[in-house]
């Protein structure tokens, strides 16, 4: 069945996704479209909730990013199958989604001096909070969320290497079981082979 991923060309929402399935040597379309140009309305219209990323397995369409992942997650044998674990996972991820609304909020903003206070916020507050909670949740479970590589730990890479376009920064400095973590995935294979393929993405 064929598989799609549309997306904009930059990381944002779907780079663990992109990740998922190159690990797991998934065959499918990646489907970009230019941030720049958009909304193509024909493009937004036809999207269920009018918004990317959209997943789609032949005639069946799924959007929500997380809901995307955990879905590849699965046919990639990278969730779970305890109801507890699974739980537990599903609580970092939206951990990682919570930070990630702080610098949603900065991309958001379009008034310069109060973009500046939210950048100096997400870095000396936000980042510390949840990068040390993540850091040392890292620390109890061999160095993985749930004690080996599960798709939280993709989640964690996409929304760090997002965060970092964005922010132009490199939020995970400080925090080496989260940067071992980060290098361990980029390692893995099918992986490894599209990053060394990709384009460096850049914000217009
Ligand atoms: N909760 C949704 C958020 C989706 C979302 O905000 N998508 C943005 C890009 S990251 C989008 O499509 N923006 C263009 C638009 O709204 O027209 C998810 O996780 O997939």
């Amino acid at each position: 069945m064929a598989k799609k991923l549309h997306y904009f060309d930059f990381n944002g929402l779907a780079e663990s996704v992109r990740y998922l399935l190159h690990y797991g040597k998934t065959k499918f379309e990646d489907v970009r479209y230019d941030y720049n140009s958009w909304p193509v309305k024909e493009v937004k219209e036809a999207l269920p909730f009018g918004q990317l990323p959209l997943y789609e397995e032949g005639n069946k369409k799924l959007n929500q990013s997380l809901a995307i992942a955990r879905y590849v997650a699965y046919q990639v044998k990278l969730l779970p199958s305890d109801p507890w674990e699974q739980a537990v996972l599903d609580a970092i991820v939206f951990n990682i989604y919570d930070f990630w609304g702080r610098v949603l909020a900065y991309i958001k903003e379009q008034d310069q001096v109060k973009k500046a206070t939210l950048k100096k916020e997400i870095l000396e507050e936000s980042v510390v909070y949840f990068f040390s909670r993540f850091e040392q949740a890292l620390k109890d479970n061999n160095g993985y969320f749930g004690g080996k590589l599960s798709w939280a730990d993709f989640i964690l890479l996409g929304i760090v290497e997002s965060a970092n376009l964005f922010l132009g920064e490199q939020i995970e400095r400080d925090y080496p079981q989260v940067q071992a973590l980060l290098e361990k995935i980029r390692n893995l294979q099918g992986v490894k082979q599209y990053i060394a393929g990709r384009k460096e993405y850049k914000l217009a």
